[in-house]
């Protein structure tokens, strides 16, 4: 077995003086999946005993955008503190960050606890109070963002901060398949997608969360919030950058870095 204290304390240390290290995997050649998931929960154990709370669940590498900008094929799996939501309209200061990027996504409300096996599109649907639209801040402890599979799961899915837009919707009357979504930089459009660019329908990328954390005797709580995974590839936040998702029905989500 590997030091899952260690590996935990790494990249504790590495997100707390935003500076990056170099992948577990190139120090560590034993690193496993299941292992990188154990480093996952004691990263999250160390948020917790320093006061955070958990808000949420994410989902990440679910789109063939964000998979090719990664060069990896299968989702992933993470966790959102209190301590990584910003306010509407509030800027990111890059000194607490190491080379954040934004990424447009679709965020589910959970109505009621959801775990699998078996979880399906219609039961996460079921199981939503409302659909918002928000922007994840990624930020890879690892340099350059280079990073295996094992290396990004044990980083916590590069999770970093998030904003959410301030509209919420019940999903029952929209076909979140075609929800269409823009992105901008400094008033320039550089990228379009729609749900289904979500493993075909966003609520999928939440039934595989469900039937992960139920495999794994866990589940989705009421009140949380998911984040279904980037619709496109992520935009680089370098100073003085301003982003906004304009998405159908669930209104904008914006983001600013100092200058
Ligand atoms: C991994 C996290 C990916 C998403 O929405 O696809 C992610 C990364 O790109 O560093 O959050
Ligand atoms: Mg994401």
């Amino acid at each position: 077995m590997i030091d899952v204290a260690k590996w935990a304390d790494y990249l504790f240390e590495a997100a707390r003086r935003a500076d990056a290290v170099q992948p577990v995997s190139e120090l560590e050649k034993a690193l496993t999946i299941d292992h990188a998931y154990a480093i996952q929960d004691a990263l999250l154990e160390r948020r917790l005993a320093a006061g955070e709370r958990i808000v949420g669940a994410k989902v990440g590498l679910t789109s063939r955008a964000k998979q090719q900008e990664m060069g990896i094929d299968q989702p992933i799996f993470g966790w959102l503190t209190d301590a990584m939501a910003l306010e509407t309209g509030s800027s990111l200061s890059r000194s607490t960050v190491i080379h954040p990027r934004a990424e447009p996504e679709i965020v589910f409300i959970v109505r009621r606890t959801l775990a699998g096996p078996g979880v399906g599109v219609h039961q996460v649907l079921e199981a939503t109070s409302a659909v918002c639209c928000g922007l994840e801040v990624i930020d890879s402890r690892f340099v350059d963002f280079r990073f295996s599979l094992a290396d990004v799961i044990a980083d916590n899915t590069s999770a970093s901060r998030f904003v959410l837009g301030s509209t919420s919707v019940d999903p029952a009357g929209i076909d979140l398949s075609l929800l269409g979504c823009l992105l901008e930089e400094n008033g320039t459009i550089v990228a379009t997608a729609a749900g289904a660019a979500i493993l075909g329908h966003p609520a999928s990328a939440v039934a595989q969360l469900a039937n992960f954390l139920g495999r794994r005797g866990r589940s989705l709580e009421p009140g949380w919030i998911v984040m279904s995974g980037g619709l496109t590839a992520a935009r680089a936040l370098n100073a003085g950058t301003h982003v906004m998702a304009t998405f159908a029905h669930l209104g904008r989500v914006g983001l600013r870095t100092e200058p």
